[in-house]
């Protein structure tokens, strides 16, 4: 087992993964900005060292500076949590070169699924169901033309370099083709340095369920919960819930073992998600894999007893996984509490909170480095908190989130606590029925 491990990363999730530490006995360092001296990570992690300026680009994705933190500190692993440099092949590269394990994919399955190209002709090879498509990158406007009729309009352009809603464009016509094609290429090209399109049927108002997975390093992979995670805006997740009301036993079962096949394809190891677009239909294609721990995990956490953090430290440090697959037994929401205000475009809403009060009891869990006093640097993503209900229904779930944003008190600062207090009493949303259309056609301020 590991000795001592680094915290590359801040806010709530490096205080999630300090926790499972310390449960464990391992001893922690915390990476910090000059912004975060006063985050809650630096306080409760054994060691703390500061690796730079306000500026991510200057300190949490600073490659030397984490580094040689672990180095003066002696760690023998280091924990990427999500976003900054979790999903980085390189950054993967040099901790194995150091002899400082990543907790996290190895460079080549890093570099395998962010080429969204590559990783999609892996799947197909796999049997892993995929949208009807171009067969990898356009290379030949005529071509592409002529597959485009073949499939059927609308059809989406995908940046190969692209993911998560970054680079797309839908084409409506076969008159449109051609110059949506240059111009994608052209926006490829400026944003990622790759201009590498690839085509396919575009799916309307689909959901996104994703499938968690773990693998360990003998060959085992099982599939744990799935994930709804349809309501969103802008590609930014707001709320997560599992089991999917859109689920049942036979589709969690074929998406369960279409999961665990692409997992297998790449002999991941660790734990992982493979997102999936579910039309009205049933029908679901591989959309993405996330070789990282995610935001959402804790959900699933709280629906079959198991630590995600400890089990990708097991994992790891080579102890095996039992591969017992999921049935949900229970019912987990979470909602994310950004410092953003939903009435005014969700404009971001940085500053000091003034008054706090967090809600708690049965099934309540909140996941946070956020307290009375605390102030919210302007200059990273604007999540405060994860809100958790855990229940023996979706009903249930769904009242006891309501009870506790009702006790959640954040002054101060702009949160997204109305928002959630409001989607809690949609008529759709309780009875289960949304896309990742929702957002956009709920009139929520009304
Ligand atoms: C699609 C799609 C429709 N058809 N692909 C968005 C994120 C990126 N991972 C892929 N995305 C989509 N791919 C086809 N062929 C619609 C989306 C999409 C979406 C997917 C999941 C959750 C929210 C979304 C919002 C807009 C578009």
């Amino acid at each position: 087992m590991f000795n001592k491990i680094l915290v590359a990363n801040r806010g709530e999730i490096a205080l999630r993964i300090l926790r499972t530490c310390k449960e464990m006995g391992i001893k922690t360092v915390a990476v910090y900005s000059t912004a975060d001296k006063d985050s809650l990570h630096v306080r409760f992690a054994d060691e703390a060292v500061c690796i730079g300026p306000a500026a991510s680009a200057d300190s949490y994705l600073k490659i030397p500076n984490i580094l040689a933190a672990a180095e003066i500190t002696n760690a023998d692993a280091i924990h990427p949590g999500y976003g900054f440099l979790s999903e980085n092949a390189k950054f993967s590269k040099i901790c194995q070169e150091h002899n400082i394990k990543f907790i996290g994919a190895t460079p080549e399955q890093i570099e395998g699924m962010g080429d969204k190209a590559t990783a999609k002709a892996t799947m197909i090879k796999a049997g892993v169901p995929c949208v009807p498509g171009s067969e990898g990158i356009i290379t030949d406007v005529k071509k592409a033309l002529k597959a485009a009729k073949e499939i059927g309009y609308p059809v989406m352009l995908k940046a190969t370099a692209g993911g998560g809603g970054k680079g797309m464009r839908v084409v409506w016509k076969e008159e449109d083709f051609e110059e949506a094609l240059t111009k994608a290429q052209k926006e490829a090209g400026a944003a990622f340095g790759n201009e590498g399109m690839y085509m396919e049927k575009f799916i309307e108002e689909p959901r996104h369920i994703e499938i968690q997975i773990a693998g360990d390093q003998y060959g085992t992979v099982c599939h744990l919960s799935e994930r709804d995670c349809s309501i969103q805006r802008r590609h930014q997740k707001l709320v997560e819930e599992t089991p999917s009301p859109f689920m049942n036993k036979t589709l969690r079962k074929k998406m369960g073992a279409a999961a665990i096949k692409a997992a297998k394809a790449v002999n991941y190891e660790g734990v992982g998600t493979v997102e999936f677009l579910v039309d009205k239909h049933k029908n679901f294609y591989f959309m993405e894999m996330n070789t990282r721990i995610q935001v959402e995990h804790t959900i699933t956490e709280e629906v079959i007893d198991y630590d995600l953090i400890k089990e990708q430290i097991l994992i790891a440090a080579g102890e095996k996984i039992s591969g017992i697959n999921y049935e949900p037994i229970r019912h987990a929401i979470q909602c994310r509490i950004n410092a953003e205000d939903p009435w005014n475009d969700w404009r971001p809403s940085p500053g000091r909170i003034t008054e706090y009060h967090e809600p708690g009891g049965i099934g309540v869990r909140l996941d946070t480095h956020v307290y009375a006093g605390y102030t919210i640097p302007p200059y990273y993503d604007s999540m405060v908190s994860k809100l958790i209900c855990v229940a023996k229904t979706r009903e249930e779930a769904i009242k006891k989130m309501e009870r506790a944003l009702d006790e959640y008190i954040v002054e101060g600062v702009k949160t997204t606590i109305p928002f959630h207090q409001k989607l809690m009493k949609n008529e759709d949303f309780k009875k289960g029925e949304f896309t990742t259309k929702f957002l956009e056609q709920w009139d929520f301020k009304a």
